[in-house]
């Protein structure tokens, strides 16, 4: 049976991810951790929740040996757009908290799952159908994390067996908790804007064609490839992964189709363009679907409506 420690389960992915492994492996079989304690939130009303902050290895460790997990989703790291602000620090915040993570997987003997991301490939990396083994050269701080990540990973892996899992994720859209600073981010605002305010302004210019995923694609691929059989993963750090390649029209389009009257313009920032304009148009997923058979459910038009459904109800919109 697995016991699963989250860390970071208060962002984006960490507080829809928790609420799934919950039901699918049992409340008291899922550590969620975070460095806030939120009220009425139910990632930490609704089953364990303990305070950590993934800086500080001893209490991370003790955590780890307290429930004696036996996997550990490392999610805790600085986005995109926020690294560029301030390098330095994002380096040290992704790469400190991941050496902790796999310090803790390795003297737990606990599988370690980390998220990386399109922002790995650079503005030399083939652009289309991205190869899973290709150019890896990055222009960004967030890149360069998420490369040095991947060699970390498959070092403990191949070094003292660590079973290190990790995908490339591309930008996440989802309508439970909002992204912070990331260079995708804009696929979601586009959502909450065009239901309250009929239109939205674009940071990132049209015809810029990037990878994007729905949530509950994310999640399933997240347990998915914790699932798999490890002697079927050749490529473990990191796959890739993506479900759509669009650009901002392409949304606009498809939100059309349920308000006709939505406007989309733009006001381009060039820090968040650089960065987009580095990263690839489209990934080739083949290696993912062959050693762990990933696929996911939602296309553009299938998210959209979903989206759309889900953010009217909350927010009891017309
Ligand atoms: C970002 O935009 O920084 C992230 C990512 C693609 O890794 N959403």
């Amino acid at each position: 049976m697995k016991r699963i420690l989250v860390t970071g389960s208060l962002g984006q992915i960490g507080s829809e991810l928790v609420i799934e492994l919950r039901k699918k492996y049992g409340i008291d079989n899922v550590i969620a951790t975070g460095r806030r304690k939120p009220i009425n939130n139910p990632v930490v009303d609704d089953g364990i929740y303990e305070l950590l902050d993934v800086n500080d290895y001893d209490e991370f460790l003790r955590l780890a040996q307290k429930y004696q997990v036996n996997v550990i989703i490392h999610l805790a790291a600085v986005l995109s757009a926020k690294a560029e602000e301030n390098p330095l620090a994002s380096w040290h915040i992704n790469m400190d908290t991941l050496l902790n993570a796999l310090e803790v997987s390795r003297i737990t003997n606990s599988m370690l799952f980390t998220c990386s991301s399109i922002g790995a490939f650079g503005p030399n990396s083939p652009k289309d159908h991205t190869p899973q083994d290709t150019i890896m050269r990055p222009t960004t701080m967030y890149g360069i994390t998420k490369v040095a990540q991947e060699l970390l990973c498959d070092y403990y892996f191949l070094k003292y067996n660590v079973d290190t899992r990790s995908v490339r994720f591309p930008g996440l859209i989802s309508n439970v908790t909002k992204p912070g600073g990331g260079t995708t981010d804009y696929a979601v605002h586009i959502y909450y804007d065009a239901l309250e305010k009929g239109k939205y302004t674009s940071f990132i210019d049209k015809n810029t064609y990037l990878d994007m995923m729905y949530m509950p694609d994310a999640i399933k691929c997240i347990i998915d490839l914790i699932e798999a059989d490890a002697n079927k993963l050749i490529h473990r750090n990191a796959y890739n992964v993506s479900a759509m390649s669009i650009e901002p029209e392409m949304i606009a389009t498809s939100i059309k189709k349920h308000l006709p009257n939505f406007v989309l313009d733009y006001e381009v920032d060039p820090i968040r363009q650089n960065i987009a304009n580095s990263w690839p148009n489209s990934l080739d997923t083949s290696i993912a679907k062959k050693e762990w058979n990933f696929s996911y459910q939602y296309d553009l038009d299938k998210m959209t409506s979903d989206m759309l459904k889900v953010l009217q109800n909350k927010k009891g919109c017309k």
